[in-house]
């Protein structure tokens, strides 16, 4: 079967998966990109701001432009919102490219939003309008879209984002629930969980409006964001067990699913890479700072754990809306979902954020450093003995 064939044939399996789901006819029919939110209105009732969805005029909100940068960083934005809800817009384009994911050269085709494993961070307030305009690079070879766990209705806006190479589309949607939310390429079939492996998967913030709190209503302010995407590869190997090489995106389709179906990741990275976020590519920090850090896993899940020091508050949900857990060494992110942690850093010296699956972490690979600046405090650990034979 040629390359050709094989894509019609996927783009059939996508039409069938489609039309299984309920969500489709109407939304297929009935969305358009002017309208939907106060289509949606009546049944969301009350927005949390008290202000009817169907009462906002989408046009007459300010517009801000939103510059999406690469992981692991955040664009800038207000930890509490200014004013009332806002159309944010933001651009992203998808881009096919070879990538090298581990130390020894291993490559895949991946598909990206940005160019970047994870796509890019998007943040916004609850109650904001999110306008997305979705690009596909001329240069690519498939169909793409985007799946927002943030949006309601569509399929999460995946029905009305589908673009083939060279073409643009422009989604907009209500961030009605505050969180962290996963978004991911949902083309159809297989197509689906064989884009989210080759790196099509990113995030959303949606910060409540008045910032976030601690379980007794007190303010909770970071000094600085991480964003970590974690990402499971399926590389096939060749007969005699060495990694496969391709020449073009899809060559690795058949070898791929078959990778896949075992369900065993030969690798589990942050940001994109073996390495991406440790040793000289180390997140940093300074004693008395607190960092948040958002953790993603669009398809497994994880466990991710700082050496050496503690989540402080955690939404291991990603719902905002939930008291945060407090004071807790592992957290669990569930295949499909972001999640948050914060924590104030109380000694200097690497940390080890990791996955506690520590298989997957040292050998698979998800493993990040934090590098703290500042003073010891001896008061919180202290060697009183150096090693000596007894
Ligand atoms: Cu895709």
């Amino acid at each position: 079967m040629t390359v050709t064939e094989k894509v019609s044939k996927i783009n059939n399996g996508r039409r069938a998966f489609l039309t299984a789901t309920a969500a489709t006819s109407a939304a297929l029919a009935g969305a358009s990109l002017v309208g939907p939110a106060n289509a949606q209105s009546t049944s969301e009732g009350a927005n949390p701001l008290g202000v009817a969805t169907s009462d906002v005029d989408i046009s007459s909100l300010p517009r801000v432009r939103q510059k999406l940068v690469a992981p692991p960083f955040a664009p800038e934005h207000d930890q509490v919102a200014k004013g009332g809800p806002k159309v944010v817009q933001v651009e992203m384009t998808i881009i096919e490219k070879k990538i090298e994911i581990d130390h020894d050269g291993t490559s895949i085709w991946a598909f990206t939003y940005e160019g970047t494993v994870p796509g890019p961070l998007i943040v916004c307030h609850q109650g904001d309008y999110i306008e997305l305009t979705l690009r596909s690079d001329p240069n690519n070879e498939l169909e793409h879209n985007v799946d927002f766990h943030a949006a309601t209705g569509a399929l999460g806006g995946a029905a009305l984002t589908y673009v083939q190479p060279g073409e643009e589309v422009v989604l907009q949607f209500r961030a009605i629930k505050a969180g962290t939310f996963t978004y991911h390429c949902a083309p159809g079939g297989v197509m689906i969980p064989y884009h989210v492996v080759h790196g099509m998967n990113g995030a959303v913030m949606v910060l409540p409006r008045d910032g976030l709190k601690n379980k007794a209503g007190e303010p909770i302010r970071y000094d600085r964001l991480y964003y970590i995407g974690e990402q499971d590869f399926y590389i096939p190997k060749d007969t005699y067990g060495n990694y496969k090489h391709y020449d073009f995106a899809l060559e690795d389709f058949t070898d791929s699913l078959a990778a896949m179906r075992t369900l065993v990741p030969t690798h589990v990275v942050f940001n994109g890479k073996e390495g991406a976020l440790a040793g000289d590519n180390a997140m940093t920090a300074k004693v008395g700072e607190t960092v948040m850090f958002v953790h993603n896993q669009a398809n497994r899940d994880s466990r991710p754990h700082l050496i050496g020091g503690h989540g402080d508050y955690v939404w291991e949900q990603g719902g905002f809306d939930d008291d945060p857990a407090t004071g807790i060494e592992t957290w669990f992110i569930r295949g499909g979902s972001a999640g948050v942690a914060i924590y104030t850093f109380k000694q200097p010296g690497i940390y080890a954020y990791v996955t506690h699956n520590l298989i997957e972490a040292v050998l698979l690979g998800a493993v990040g450093h934090v590098k703290v600046e500042g003073e010891w405090d001896d008061a919180l650990m202290k060697q009183l003995k150096k090693p000596t034979r007894f």
